[in-house]
């Protein structure tokens, strides 16, 4: 008789996880980060901001729904959730989408037929009345945005989504709050205690120090990065706009107030925190303020914090930075730190955009080839398009390695997608343009940079394809290349540019409007009629996502290699698990056909293909032919 375990009575297997052995167990495997990093940033009151945070997670586990609780557990027991190859994400304004948070609650199935299993809601707390820079002038932490609903609606969302196996991300804006804050408003009215919430300089002496050494974030419609009070007779540090101020981080109070807000935010049922421009949260006469390492001790410090008091939370880094600085905030360079599991791989998105561009793959390949590796835990948010503006972080060292000149490759994509480049098939605007130091940045939606508006105006059947096949190679990269990729709210239809906002004057001053459209559901029921531009694209978009999530080397801790093709139009990488086989992936940028040995990207003979684009094929003996905008998605177990 073959020997079988009999099934144990569920009696005995019962285990009582008690709340205090869990705490405590989470406490000896963070509490020394969280120590040494409070002692490190707040030496004069580590002791009594200890004690503070000691009494917030006290409280806190008290109050953590059981659910919740559960999940703490279930989360432990799977960490590498969000890097399971079926992850995907989608990213909306709720109001936008579906007018309030009940209203997306009713939407989940749409998010289904996409494959969504994260939905990033932009920012829904309580905002400033009138200009709000899209939410992210916050008026109250602890309320959300009337418009959109209710802290219980919010909380109501987050099960829905728990019970379809999908994720609730949003936005918490940390490095300021709006001048309406109560915080601001103490501090306004002079309250010294919470002066010291914000950056306060009676006379131009400090705030022209540190200018010497700033970077314009807004320079047209919010340029310095101070702003004078009449009323408080005082500069106020606002590195975004006016009624965004400055939140004073080395301030203890600081911290433990901004903790009080991520813990009961975390008690909502949120899984992932978007931690909104974190770059500059610690400041510091004669640098940039940006990326200080004080931000990274923080953000360690708050994400021990979170792992001891909401296991369940991660944290998302959104560090919209050069290079060099990028990396770090998914812990590069020091993989024994706990950093942020997430963050923008906004390299990545702008190298899609230059090829698409140039037609040539030698920059993204070059740039991507020297980027550091992230620990195995952390993963890219990898995306095409989003809420901002594209900013054109290509460095001259890294354009100079391909022999391009740095500042004329983006002077040209600026040009090239604002539409104004001989040839150019893209429809977009230029967002903040610098006369100082020439820089602009780019405004405009996905499917109008790939050129689908300007191919739909001139009712070309032709073009219209081929702009279509840009769309589905740069998001054929970003659903492959590692971590969770991000569809932005729209792009699964093919929305354009659209101009309303400039009918409202909250917005009009702000082109970034231009593609944050609201959803139109007449547009999206195309998606089910045969033939129709929105089918094709919503076709694709759920296409990606299924094929993605039935390869096994989709995991976000598969180690990236970004290859190097002997014909500089194609883009190639390949990533490796030791125990979920290889992927590779191969992309055409130009507009030649190349043929392809696939044995020289180092793929074994029993490559088989899980997916093409634009008719590219795989003959026996691993002859890869790639259309111009094809690509191969190539599994090897
Ligand atoms: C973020 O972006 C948000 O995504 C923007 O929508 C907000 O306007 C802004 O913060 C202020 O809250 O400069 O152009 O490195 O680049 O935080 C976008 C981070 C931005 C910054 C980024 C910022």
């Amino acid at each position: 008789m073959a020997p079988h375990l009999s099934p144990p009575d569920a009696a005995d297997v019962e285990v009582d996880l008690e709340l205090v052995d869990l705490l405590a167990a989470r406490r000896r495997r963070h509490g020394a980060i969280l120590r040494h990093g409070i002692a490190a940033l707040y030496p004069a009151a580590a002791g009594a901001l200890l004690a503070t945070l000691d009494a917030l997670l006290e409280q806190h586990a008290v109050r953590r729904p059981a659910n919740l609780r559960a999940r703490d557990v279930l989360r432990e027991a799977e960490p590498d959730w969000f890097q399971q190859p079926d992850m995907v994400g989608y990213v909306m304004y709720g109001d936008r989408f579906a007018d309030t948070l009940r209203g997306v609650g009713g939407h989940l199935d749409y998010l289904g037929e996409l494959g969504v299993r994260y939905v990033h809601l932009m920012p829904l707390l309580r905002a400033r009345e009138g200009e709000s820079d899209g939410g992210y002038a916050v008026a109250a932490y602890d309320e959300v945005e009337p418009r959109l609903g209710t802290m219980a609606d919010l909380a109501g969302l987050a099960d829905a989504l728990h019970d379809r196996e999908m994720n609730l991300c949003i936005d918490l804006v940390v490095n300021h709050t709006a001048e309406e804050h109560p915080w601001a408003q103490a501090a306004r009215a002079g309250d010294p205690r919470y002066r010291d919430f914000y950056f306060f300089f009676p006379d131009r002496e400090m705030p022209d120090r540190y200018e010497r050494t700033l970077r314009e974030v807004f320079p047209t419609f919010a340029p310095g990065s101070f702003t004078w009070l009449d009323d408080a007779q005082r500069w106020v540090w606002t590195t975004f706009n006016e009624f965004q101020w400055d939140l004073n981080w080395s301030n203890p109070a600081v911290f433990a107030a901004m903790v009080e807000v991520m813990l009961h935010l975390s008690n909502q049922g949120v899984d992932v925190l978007r931690l909104d421009a974190v770059p500059f949260m610690w400041k510091r006469e004669g640098t940039d303020c940006e990326n200080l390492p004080e931000v990274h001790t923080l953000l360690c410090t708050l994400r021990a914090l979170m792992a001891i008091a909401s296991p369940a939370t991660i944290f998302k880094a959104e560090a919209i930075v050069a290079p060099e600085e990028l990396t770090a905030y998914v812990g590069a360079g020091s993989p024994e730190r706990h950093e942020c599991e997430l963050a923008y791989h906004n390299q990545l998105m702008v190298l899609l955009w230059s090829s698409l561009a140039t037609g040539e793959a030698k920059l993204m390949t070059t740039s991507l080839r020297r980027l550091p590796s992230i620990p195995s835990r952390a993963s890219w948010v990898t995306y095409v398009r989003c809420h901002d503006d594209i900013g054109w972080a290509i460095t001259d060292e890294n354009a100079a390695a391909v022999g391009w000149d740095g500042w004329a490759h983006r002077d040209f994509l600026v040009d090239f997608y604002r539409g104004e480049f001989p040839l150019s098939f893209a429809r977009g605007d230029v967002f903040q343009f610098n006369p100082e130091t020439g820089d602009g940045r780019t405004s405009g939606s996905a499917a109008s940079l790939c050129g689908i508006e300007r191919a739909l105006e001139a009712e070309d059947p032709v073009h219209l394809d081929i702009a279509c096949r840009r769309l589905e190679l740069v998001y054929a990269v970003a659903y492959s290349f590692g971590g969770v990729p991000l569809l932005y709210m729209g792009d699964e239809l093919g929305v354009r540019n659209d101009a309303s906002y400039l009918d409202d004057p909250a917005l009009a001053d702000d082109n970034r409007w231009m593609h944050r459209p609201r959803m139109d559901w007449s547009v999206a029921a195309r998606r089910q009629v045969p033939g129709t531009l929105e089918a094709r694209l919503f076709e694709m978009m759920a296409g990606l996502a299924g094929d993605r999530a039935s390869v096994a080397a989709l995991h976000g801790a598969a180690r990236l290699e970004v290859l190097q093709p002997t014909d500089s139009h194609l883009f190639a990488f390949a990533r490796h698990h030791p125990d979920r086989g290889r992927f590779t992936m191969v992309a055409n940028f130009g507009n030649l056909t190349v043929v392809a040995d696939t044995a020289g990207l180092g793929c074994s003979p029993g490559a088989a293909v899980r997916r093409t684009g634009a008719g590219a094929t795989l003959e026996p003996g691993g002859v890869l032919t790639l259309p111009p905008l094809g690509y191969a998605w190539l599994v090897e177990p």
